[in-house]
């Protein structure tokens, strides 16, 4: 929105003076839909922000009044390593050094509502996080940490029920009761189904269980925040700032409803709801997305029926980028969170996750860890920003960035509601569609080199430093919880656990019940995760999600470009000298579900020509290997981001083997430790495409590999 006051004329005439010629509109930029003036002045300022005041709805400046001028922000580090035995060993280490909340990462079975022992779960269990079969599992996680002192925030969505069942268990047998839990379930579904992929069941009733989980919480554990409205994993998918303020605040609009819906007061829950956003390089707009964010939020709920200023109240946590992070010269991803944490500080987050600076690598290691958390503590207690509330109020540009953010988001907020919602939208599919547009525009800016990262696509090193990376030795710990679950059935009274599933189950089907509550008693019973999973899954079903390509943008972007040019003219002479195009099987294994990479390069191969099959998520290698061969594709994309790269992708590769399919080329892309690379290479895979891959680069190599393959 281009205002067109007379102080900014004035600055005009002046940047024409200095421009010689040029137009200082060609200093204009755009963030996502939202246009940025190289200059602001006072009259930018909306009124209602001057007469803003932090700790009063609609919280522009803040949810306190004093904000960290009184109580710092929680430095809460998301971790989970493989076992209960060993996250509980770093947590305990992390909270003497520093840091003040915990936050718990499972691992993808986990999520998944699978077992350790579960056929799928082979190359998951213990990656990405630690591994959760039974209250004993989570026990020992909590072991010798307070449950009645500390604020726990557990990142589950899918297997909801189970873990936050167990975690009250636990606590229980801790000798605390659930009144005293406080901490955060992240328990946003909807988001799961746009962008993340680690739900269960079909939206119906995952969106019941968030219903109960609210219900169960307002009533019986009055601290505990009974969902964290996730922006955070649309913008790691891509998502521009106004795209994650109103998907996020849309999606909360509809958990409200669904709690309403059943019956609640709005004021009896709307207290406990968190929110949790995504802070990546562009300063002030991150700054203005969450002070954008607590304005248009505490408009919602107000419209929504909130009376108590609590309700109104946008209480969020933050992480840095993930995607942010770059393989390459990977010290300079420090400074990266540095800048990032300093955004989401003077937005006035209330927690804070730094990522650590080898996390586009692998999982991060003590040393990275430490340095990541004394981010933090160097911003709390060094630089001063902690002194004075909101010190960006005020600013020409924020304020009006802020005004604009709202305005933008408010609109696309409104345009969902018209059609229906966001379940609806979600179910249609509209705003995955959308932020995968806007992912793969972002990839060819930086592709081409519009967007500078750098180390990336400038200032590259010539040769990269080795870093130390941890590394989980899976089919040890996949081992242990093996044993462990056997030794749980066998210990427990079957009866018992067996009727409390029986009611878990009838629950779902009755509606008759509180199935958290239901869960409760089954974890007590020393049912298992899977179990617990299985009993509602028998009634609700499990979610199969279709798998849509948008298309155009790379070819829309590259218009011009020569290299562009070249590949699709060395594709389509593949296509007229072999009377067909090259194809390819874009697969991801295992339970991991971010798809941003997969979609990137399956809609900028179908652009460049060739035939792109996209394959369902979680599959398991044979499945992949058999639809690879049934489809007579010449290469298979395999990517993978969550550690089960050295398992999966060899098992994929001896499978073609011995469906006599050895010349279907295997590539793998992704999050891929350079130390593993020569394992891949010896297993089979042709080629490895790390972060910063440049996708032109990428399909040279794969049709460079077909054409070599047809020659021989
Ligand atoms: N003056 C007085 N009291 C204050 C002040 C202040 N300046 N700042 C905070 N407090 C109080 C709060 O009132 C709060 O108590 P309450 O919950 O009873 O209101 C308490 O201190 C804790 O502070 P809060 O700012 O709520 O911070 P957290 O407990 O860390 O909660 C929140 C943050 C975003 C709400 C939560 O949902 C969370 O921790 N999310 C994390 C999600 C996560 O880790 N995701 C991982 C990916």
């Amino acid at each position: 929105m281009t205002l067109s006051n007379e102080t900014y004329k004035k600055w005009q005439a002046l940047a024409e003076k200095e421009l010689r010629g040029r137009e200082p509109d060609d200093l204009e930029t755009d963030y996502g839909g939202v246009s940025i003036r190289p200059a602001y002045f006072a009259e930018d300022v909306p009124d209602r922000a001057a007469e803003a005041m932090p700790g009063e709805a609609p919280f522009t400046r803040g949810v306190r009044a004093t904000m960290y001028a009184n109580r710092p922000w929680t430095i809460r580090q998301y971790a989970g390593f493989s076992t209960a035995k060993e996250s509980n060993r770093f947590y305990r280490q992390a909270l003497e050094k520093g840091q003040k909340g915990l936050s718990v990462a499972f691992d993808l079975a986990t999520h998944r509502g699978y077992d350790s022992d579960h056929e799928r779960v082979v190359g998951d269990v213990g990656k990405a996080g630690v591994a959760i079969d039974s209250v004993e599992d989570m026990k020992v996680l909590f072991d010798g940490i307070p449950l009645d002192e500390m604020s726990v925030s557990m990142t589950m969505n899918g297997a909801v029920i189970p873990v936050l069942a167990m975690f009250v268990v636990a606590a229980e047998e801790q000798g605390v009761s659930q009144d005293k839990l406080a901490g955060t379930i992240q328990n946003d579904i909807l988001k799961e189904f746009m962008v993340r992929n680690t739900f269960i069941y079909p939206p119906e009733p995952s969106m019941r269980i968030i219903a109960d989980i609210i219900a169960h919480t307002a009533e019986f554990m009055p601290k505990f925040n009974s969902i964290s409205i996730s922006g955070y994993h649309m913008h790691e998918a891509g998502a521009t700032a106004v795209q994650e303020l109103a998907y996020t605040l849309a999606d909360g609009m509809e958990y409200v409803r669904a709690a309403q819906a059943r019956g609640l007061d709005i004021d009896a829950f709307a207290g406990r709801l968190s929110f949790f956003f995504g802070i990546g390089m562009n300063f002030f707009s991150e700054v203005a997305k969450l002070r954008a964010a607590r304005t248009l939020w505490a408009d919602i709920m107000k419209d929504l029926g909130a009376k108590n200023p609590r309700s109104m109240m946008l209480r969020t946590h933050c992480q840095t980028s993930g995607v942010s992070l770059t393989e390459q010269d990977p010290y300079n991803n420090i400074v990266r969170t540095a800048y990032e944490a300093m955004a989401a500080i003077l937005g006035g987050t209330q927690s804070l996750h730094t990522n650590s600076f080898d996390e586009a690598i692998a999982l991060p290691t003590e040393f990275s860890s430490r340095i990541a958390r004394n981010t933090q503590l160097i911003l709390d207690h060094e630089t001063r920003v902690t002194d004075v509330v909101d010190p960006l109020g005020g600013s020409y540009y924020v304020e009006r960035l802020t005004a604009d953010m709202v305005a933008k988001a408010g609109e696309m907020i409104a345009e969902i509601e018209e059609k229906g919602g966001m379940t609806k939208a979600v179910d249609e599919g509209l705003p995955k569609l959308e932020i995968e547009r806007a992912a793969a525009i972002r990839q060819t800016r930086v592709d081409k080199g519009d967007d500078v990262i750098v180390g990336v696509n400038r200032y590259r090193l010539d040769k990269e430093d080795e870093l130390d990376i941890l590394d989980i030795d899976n089919k040890k710990v996949r081992a242990g919880q093996v044993e462990a679950l056997r030794q749980i059935r066998a210990s427990r009274n079957q009866e018992v656990c067996d009727k409390a599933l029986a009611k878990l189950r009838e629950i779902a089907e009755t509606r008759n019940g509180n199935l958290l509550a239901a869960a409760i008693d089954a974890a007590r019973a020393r049912a298992t995760l899977g179990e617990i999973s299985d009993a509602m899954e028998e009634v609700f079903g499990r979610h199969r999600p279709t798998t849509k390509v948008i298309s155009g943008v790379y070819s829309e972007q590259y218009a011009d470009d020569p290299e562009y040019r070249a590949i699709t003219q060395r594709v389509a002479e593949f296509k007229s000298t072999q009377s067909r195009q090259p194809s390819i099987y874009i697969g991801k294994m295992g339970q991991d579900g971010h798809d941003r990479g997969a979609k990137v390069i399956a809609t900028a191969f179908a652009d460049m020509g060739f035939d792109v099959h996209i394959g369902e998520l979680f599959e398991t290698p044979e499945e992949v290997a058999e639809k690879a061969v049934d489809l007579k594709v010449d290469a298979i994309g395999a990517s993978s981001l969550a550690a089960g790269h050295k398992t999966l992708i060899p098992e994929l590769i001896d499978l073609l083997r011995q469906k006599n399919a050895a010349h279907i080329s295997v590539f793998a892309g992704g999050v891929i430790p350079e130390q593993d690379y020569q394992a891949l290479r010896d297993a089979g895979v042709s080629d490895i495409f790390g972060p910063g891959t440049n996708v032109l680069d990428a399909a040279n190599a794969v049709m460079s590999r077909i054409e070599g393959k047809l020659r021989n």
